[in-house]
This record gives structure tokens, sequence and C-alpha cells, in this order.
């Protein structure tokens, strides 16, 4: 029998990494997308040899790319069971008043638009053959807005509006859609936000045990094992040592 497919954007690194790893342990072959070509070499190593992989170079802001290249896929790439929207990342963290419009640009162009693009190119496919899963990587700041978040916060708001919303129009054709929404993970995304600064990222997951890429991707897999009549379709995921997106429990005795 033939693997089922599975399709993760922004699988060169973190949330969207392990769980490329993740759904090839458990037979998926694996289109895996990302702007960093080397990165996407160095996945296939980590991917069980029973799984195909097709690595795919675009950047989810680029329309058109976006269009050429999933609206071209070999034949036997085409039937993609599982859609994992989960490229974004956070750009700065400034109060509104001085934040700046190419960090804007890029939170809204990315987590935003890029979920529509590559949505719009691979929903037909699963509307066509009745069936597939959805998977919406939103965060806690779709859910609540915290100091200086603003912009950020407003993109993943957008993420879970817009992951409601195919919920409703994808109903009537059994396709299943999910908003996964965790709180603070530790990958290479605190480093982005802070464009670089190391010591600043860091702080961020210090004091407390966050997440890992990894607890994300175990919720992937048992999502997507549930029987067909069964959706998850909205996970809000904290670190227990988070209450909200302002509140976290720092320096706790162990
Ligand atoms: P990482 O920075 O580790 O990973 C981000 C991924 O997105 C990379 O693979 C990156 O690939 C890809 N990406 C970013 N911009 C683009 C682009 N323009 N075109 C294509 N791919 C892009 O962060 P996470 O794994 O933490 O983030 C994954 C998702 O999880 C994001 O949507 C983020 O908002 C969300 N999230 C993260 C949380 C956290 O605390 N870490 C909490 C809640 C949600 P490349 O650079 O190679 O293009
Ligand atoms: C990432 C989690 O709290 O930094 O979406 O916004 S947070």
């Amino acid at each position: 029998m033939e693997n089922k497919i599975a399709l993760i954007t922004g699988a060169t690194s973190g949330i969207g990494k392990a769980s490329a790893i993740t759904l090839a342990k458990m037979g998926y072959d694996i289109i895996a997308t990302g702007r960093r070509k080397d990165r996407l070499e160095d996945l296939e190593k980590e991917l069980p040899s029973t799984s195909r992989y097709l690595p795919l170079v675009f950047d989810v802001r680029d329309r058109e790319k976006v269009g050429e290249i999933l609206g071209s896929l070999p034949e036997d790439w085409k039937a993609i069971d599982v859609l994992i929207n989960n490229a974004g990342n956070a750009h700065g963290m400034d109060p509104i008043q001085t934040g700046s419009l190419d960090d804007w640009d890029a939170m809204m162009d990315i987590n935003v638009k890029g979920l529509l693009y590559v949505s719009k190119a691979i929903i037909p496919g699963m509307t066509e053959r009745k069936s597939g899963t959805i998977i919406n990587i939103g965060s806690i700041a779709g859910k609540e807005v915290y100091p200086n978040g603003n912009v950020y916060c407003g993109s993943k708001h957008a993420v879970d509006a817009i992951t409601k919303g195919m919920r409703i129009d994808l109903n009537p054709f059994g396709i299943k859609v999910i908003g996964i929404h965790p709180g603070l993970v530790e990958t290479e995304f605190s480093l982005v936000r802070f464009k670089g600064d190391d010591q600043r990222a860091e702080k961020v997951y210090q004091g407390f045990e966050p997440l890992v890429a990894q607890d994300i991707a175990d919720i992937v897999e048992f999502v997507v094992n549930r029987p067909p009549h069964v959706v998850l379709a909205d996970i809000v995921v904290l670190p227990t040592a988070q209450a909200s997106a302002t509140l976290v429990q720092k320096n706790l005795p162990q």
C-alpha cells in the first residue's frame, strides 16, 4: 500500500522540522518546504528510508512561485492528505508607535498571506478527493494580545479566524481543519524575533521549562491518528509554567 502524503511548510527548523520527522516515522511521505535549501537537504538524513521525500525551496510570500511550484507537483505527489501550515515567525517586538513597517509586512505577508497562498494551491485537490486534514499552527498570540505583540498577535488572530473559516467552508467535503495554538516553545522563533540577538532570545526561555518542538509534533501525531469521525478542532497548548500569554511562573523550586 502507498504511504499517505504530508506537506509541511517551514520544515527547516523548530515545529515544522519535528513534525516532518514525526510524520515520516508514522509512515507518511514528506513534502518539506522552506527557504533554506541546505537545511531541507540535511532533513532528508533524519527521515526513515521507508518514506519518500520531496524538498521544495520557496518563500511563502512569493505568490507566483507558491502557485507555480505547488501547482506542478509530480503526479505521484499530488494527493496530499495532511497539510501543515506552519511557516511563520514574529519579527520584532516593539510598541505600535515605534514598530517597523518592514517587520509588519513580514509578519502579515508570511504568517497570513503565505498560509493563504499555500492553502489555495492545496485545498482544491482535497475538495476534489473529499478528504484531507489541514493543520494551521496559530499561537497563544492568536487567542490573546500582549504588550508589544500588536502585529504578531494580529497575524495569529487572523490565522485563528481563517482556520475557523476553513473549517466551515470545507465542512461539506469531510476535510478536517485543526488549529494548534502553542504558548512558549523553544525553537529559533525568538532568535528570529530579536534579529539574531541570541542572549535576548535565550532569556525568553530561562527560569522555567518551555515546550520543545517535539511536544507540538506529538500533538500532530495524535490529531492525525484520530478516527475519521473525530477532529480535534482547536488546541491551546502551554508549558505548565505558563498560564496565559503574559503570565509565566519563573524560577519555581523544582
Ligand atoms: P522557527 O523559527 O524555528 O521556524 C520557522 C520556520 O518557518 C522555518 O522553517 C522557516 O524556514 C519558516 N519560514 C519563515 N519565514 C518563511 C518564509 N518567508 N517562507 C517560507 N518559510 C518560512 O520557529 P517555530 O518552529 O517556533 O515556528 C513555527 C510556527 O509556530 C510559526 O508559525 C510560529 O509563529 C508558530 N509558533 C511558535 C511558537 C514558539 O514559541 N516558538 C509558539 C506559537 C506558535 P526558512 O527560514 O528556511 O524559510
Ligand atoms: C509564539 C508564542 O508568546 O511569543 O507565538 O507569542 S509568543
